[in-house]
């Protein structure tokens, strides 16, 4: 049995929503397999969601994790490729931490890729009427260190893949101005990457490289 770790973040920075979050109870309460999909909203602190991926992780052994979060100002739902080895927090996370250039694992690689077929995961989500695009950066807060803590834990897991998609705000949670979703359409997307991630398991060979 195929086992799936999804999770979302809860709210940060002052907001009173996350969509992230939201969406993966939307995916979760729709859910109907086969595979086993375990869900989770983490906190949005760089110490307690890696704590509790980790444990996640260990508990659950998924073959698969999926980690998602909110990238405000973003228009399109963005699988991610990279996740650098580097915490460098322009506001404090929930718990008061706001690391400046830290390592998020001290003596680990500068980078790990996404395993997740990211390109795949894009195009079938545009397929589905939703805007996508693979992006190259996940930033350098809570979560591209939790993207980065997911893949040095596969790193010790053989046949674990793992991946993060970033989220746009959902029309029902966006600031005033902020682009939007619909947050069904946010939730679609998830659900599809979750799909993509265990029926794909080779990305497209399609370019999704950038000028700039
Ligand atoms: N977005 C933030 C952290 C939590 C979330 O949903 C980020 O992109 O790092």
């Amino acid at each position: 049995m195929v086992t799936i770790l999804l999770t979302g973040f809860e709210p940060f920075g002052g907001d009173a929503r996350n969509p992230s979050g939201e969406a993966v109870e939307h995916v979760v309460r729709a859910w109907d397999g086969p595979e086993r999909l375990v869900p989770a909203i983490l906190p949005v602190s760089f110490d307690a969601a890696a704590e509790q991926l980790r444990a996640l992780i260990g508990e659950h052994d998924p073959q698969i994790v999926v980690a998602s979060g909110l990238a405000g100002g973003r228009t399109q739902v963005t699988p991610e490729r990279v996740a650098i080895n580097l915490r460098d927090a322009r506001i404090p996370d929930n718990a008061g931490a706001q690391p400046l250039d830290e390592p998020s694992v001290a003596g680990g690689p500068a980078a790990y890729f996404a395993t997740l077929p990211v390109k795949a995961i894009a195009q079938a989500i545009r397929e589905a009427g939703v805007p996508a695009a693979v992006s190259h950066t996940a930033g350098t807060f809570v979560c591209n260190h939790v993207m980065y803590v997911a893949a040095d834990e596969a790193s010790r897991r053989p046949g674990m893949r793992t991946g993060f998609v970033h989220v746009p705000w959902s029309a029902d949670t966006a600031p005033a101005d902020a682009p939007s979703l619909p947050a069904r359409d946010i939730a679609h997307a998830l659900r599809i990457a979750v799909r993509i991630a265990v029926d794909a398991p080779a990305d497209a060979a399609v370019t999704a490289g950038t000028l700039h």
